[in-house]
């Protein structure tokens, strides 16, 4: 390990929490151990699509150890057989009329140990009338589909909604006067964030103080406590919502699952702690899904290569119940983001939403709501473009991307990107991966296959991305009608340590060191004296938590202000202790001291001490030194990267390798540049897993085939290669410390590279698209023109 310098504010520096990971000292919800507690498990559905004729508990109820057996029934005595959607849609908790995926939530068991809750499960009797289930997205609005969410009432098909952005009148002009147009077909397949650890909550009702307590996996404690208590009707203040170290969550900790409601249940009706921790078939069975988007793109050019328009027209499947995670007024997230990173005319999409009789979700999997899907889609389109132009991919793009001057940029979609100098950053992607020598390489070996001579591809795939991360403004963003802002508040003790309490929550990104570090930057107070607090809404202020790489946009810059507060407020007190005027005094990190006399001065902790202390501070100065806030962020943050990659392609078995990886991000300003790179690391390996391994593939029944980690397949070390990461910073204007999100790029970014990379390996097969995941199968049909059998 490189030696590492610890610095007062921004840097590199080791984090705080890996203390306790890695010496197994994490506490996870599965840790958490509670006198008297109950164990509970869940009865699914062996079909997609089934109406329960009944549900016969009668032989779980005489297990020996079962003390409760929850049925759909039981909660709809209660008012809660279904919940409300991240989206406004329900959703069943336990089915009560039909059930509408393999995997679907039927019954619950609470027994005093784990086992036997699990082996109660077979006892119940659940008499199922199978239906036609609706499979493919795009049978879903066909007249004879069976209707799957008849629970709604008028409801005659499987449409859920049409959403579009863009002018669309406008496109079909500047289409109709192009020169060239290109269009394509593609899927993005539906994958699943996967996280190591699964879901799960441990919930504890004290019928005494009447206080719920309910320890879960959750990505946004505050905003699911608030919906606790409105749909069960406990008062907000007697519910607390603890997250405890959470073991990955890349969306998939966003929402509310009916295992922790029916753990909330089970402890009411049974009075004590009740614990539900799924295990991995159900993760990926029943929890939510990421993407499943059909689309067919358009690209308009000149001859020369200059874009001038997109349109696109998508065919989303959102599962049985419509729970896709984006703000209110983004039915498709934010794909309207699709035009990417160039300088366009015009650009429409359109977006169709429907059921499926598969498990619901569509969360952002490390994707600012949908994101990912357009960074894909205009990627690829761009690609196909230089296919069809025979251009240089790498050139076309750079004669397309949008100019530093053009910021901020106000793109054809109603968005307003804030920073950027995107022909430096591919400029310098380029050059690390030595683009020029590869290309020449490639020429070499393509004679080589030519003649015969070697069986060996080569592909190099090049990608350029534009996120819009950290949502809000809470104006034109809400969930559930909970407006997108977030809190800070900040205590600095009389010894000059102190506390920060946050709203937002971490799944492993390394806020308590990051976040430390803001404030360390700001009062010059060491990282390691602050303590960060988060993901327990008993102690932290409100806020809608963590997801589409918003916590340092929202939550960072609420930091920052905090910290800016204190600052003030140490002036004021500082001037009173060196007996001067606040406007005699200047900041340097960590004092506040007399211009024009350095010596003169008082550092941070002494001031901390005074403020503490029976010093007389100016009239209605009140004492101590603490600051709040709640930051509304004036605008989205937008990251933006270069990614090459570069894979061998086996031509007789259809197999790749990645060979190399270059990737420049720009997040503007980086607190901690090694976290940084960490979560680079992540994204890309991520991108790797969907670009060649990864599908949720069912059959014509709808049985889920990829319940485990034998068939939903990870990326490894082995598959990926050792990531070359570069660095360009456009601070971001409007963010107080110039900072943006960085969680979701390499997820975003990667994948159009490496997919970019296969089709390009295999241009001497006339192949222009294939879609993911390429896997060798895939790999090997696209070259010899056959269908891929799935
Ligand atoms: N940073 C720095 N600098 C800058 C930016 C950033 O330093 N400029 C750092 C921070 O502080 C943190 C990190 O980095 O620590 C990140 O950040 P952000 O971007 O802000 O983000 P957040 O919010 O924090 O987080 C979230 C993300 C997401 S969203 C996801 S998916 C994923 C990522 O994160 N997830 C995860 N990453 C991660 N990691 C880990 N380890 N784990 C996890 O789970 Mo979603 O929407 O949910 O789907």
């Amino acid at each position: 390990m490189t030696a590492m310098e610890t610095p007062v504010g921004y840097g590199r520096m080791h984090r705080k929490e890996d203390a306790r990971f890695i010496r197994g000292h994490g506490n996870y919800v599965d840790d958490i151990t509670l006198p008297g507690m109950l164990h509970g498990a869940v009865l699914r559905s062996p079909y997609a699509h089934a109406r329960i004729v009944s549900v016969d508990t009668t032989a779980a109820e005489a297990h020996p150890k079962v003390r409760a057996v929850i049925t759909g029934e039981t909660l709809a005595g209660l008012n809660l057989a279904w919940m409300p959607t991240l989206s406004n849609d329900v959703q069943a908790v336990l089915a009560t009329d039909k059930v509408r995926f393999q995997g679907q939530e039927v019954a619950f068991v609470v027994a005093e140990d784990r086992y036997s809750a699990r082996d109660a499960l077979e006892l119940i009797e659940v008499e199922y009338e199978p239906l036609p289930p609706v499979v493919d997205a795009r049978k879903a609005l066909d007249e004879d589909a069976p209707v799957i969410r008849d629970d709604l009432e008028g409801r005659t098909d499987n449409h859920i909604f049409d959403w579009e952005a863009g002018d669309s009148d406008r496109t079909d002009a500047v289409f109709a006067a192009a020169d060239v147009v290109a269009e394509q077909d593609m899927l993005y397949p539906r994958v699943h964030p996967a996280p190591l650890e699964t879901c799960g909550a441990v919930a504890e009702m004290d019928k005494i103080t009447g206080k719920l307590t309910v320890w879960t996996t959750t990505q946004a404690p505050h905003a699911h406590r608030t919906v606790y208590a409105l749909v069960a009707g406990l008062p907000e203040h007697k519910i607390r919502v603890v997250s405890p170290d959470i073991g990955g969550g890349f969306g998939n900790k966003v929402g509310i699952y009916p295992g922790y409601v029916c753990a909330v249940v089970g402890s009411i009706v049974t009075g004590k702690p009740v614990k539900w921790v799924e295990d991995r078939s159900e993760n990926l069975m029943s929890t939510s899904f990421a993407r499943d988007y059909h689309m067919h793109g358009e690209i308009a050019s000149t001859k020369d290569g200059k874009i001038l328009g997109i349109r696109v027209r998508v065919l989303a499947d959102h599962g049985a119940f419509n729970g896709t995670a984006q703000p209110t007024k983004f039915p498709a997230g934010f794909f309207s983001v699709f035009t990417g990173s160039y300088d366009i005319e015009a650009a429409h999409c359109s977006v169709t939403g429907v059921y499926t009789n598969k498990a619901p979700g569509g969360v952002a999997y490390a994707c600012s709501f949908r994101i990912t899907e357009a960074v894909y889609l205009i990627e690829r389109l761009v690609d196909v473009l230089a296919f069809e132009l025979k251009v240089d991919p790498g050139q076309l793009r750079m004669r397309n991307l949008l100019r530093p001057e053009q910021f901020p940029y106000q793109s054809k979609t109603g968005w307003e990107y804030d920073s950027g100098d995107y022909p430096r950053t591919l400029q310098l992607a380029l050059e690390m991966a030595g683009y020029d020598r590869l290309r020449a390489e490639q020429a070499e070996r393509r004679e080589l296959t030519a003649s015969g001579q070697s069986k060996d591809l080569m592909g190099i795939g090049v990608a350029f991305f534009t996120e819009a991360v950290g949502a809000g403004p809470r104006k034109h963003m809400d969930i559930l009608g909970l407006g997108m802002a977030d809190g800070a508040e900040l205590r600095v003790h009389p010894t000059g340590k102190a506390v920060l309490r946050l709203s937002c929550q971490s799944q492993g990104q390394g806020h308590e060191t990051t976040f430390a570090q803001i404030v360390a930057e700001e009062l010059g107070i060491p990282p390691d004296d602050i303590e960060v607090v988060h993901g327990d809404t008993d102690q932290t202020p409100f806020g809608l938590g963590t997801y589409g790489s918003r916590s340092t946009p929202v939550s960072g810059a609420a930091t920052a202000v905090v910290a800016r507060r204190v600052r003030e407020r140490a002036k004021i007190v500082a001037s009173a202790m060196l007996e001067v005027s606040p406007d005699d005094l200047e900041w340097e990190k960590g004092r506040w001291f007399v211009k024009g006399d350095p010596e003169a001065g008082k550092s941070i902790q002494d001031i901390a001490m005074a403020a503490h202390s029976s010093l007389e501070l100016p009239e209605g100065v009140e004492g101590h030194l603490d600051a709040t806030c709640v930051y509304n962020p004036p605008n989205l943050t937008y990251p933006f990267g270069a990614y090459i990659c570069v894979v061998d392609v086996d031509a007789d078995t259809g197999q790749v390798k990645v060979r190399k990886f270059v990737a420049v991000d720009d997040c503007g300003v980086r607190i901690n540049p090694m976290i940084v790179e960490g979560q680079v690391h992540g994204g890309l390996a991520d991108g790797v897993g969907m670009a060649l391994m990864q599908v949720m593939a069912f059959d014509e029944d709808g049985n889920h085939l990829g319940g485990s980690f034998m068939d939903y397949l990870l990326p490894t070390s082995m598959e990926c290669p050792s990531w070359e990461l570069g660095e360009t910073c456009t601070p971001s204007p409007h963010h107080p410390i110039g900072a943006k999100g960085i969680g979701e790029s390499a997820t975003v970014g990667s994948p159009a590279a490496v997919v970019n990379a296969v089709i390009d390996a295999l241009k001497p097969y006339g192949v222009r698209h294939a879609d993911m995941p390429l896997t060798p199968a895939a790999v090997w049909c696209a070259a010899h023109g056959r269908p891929l059998r799935t």
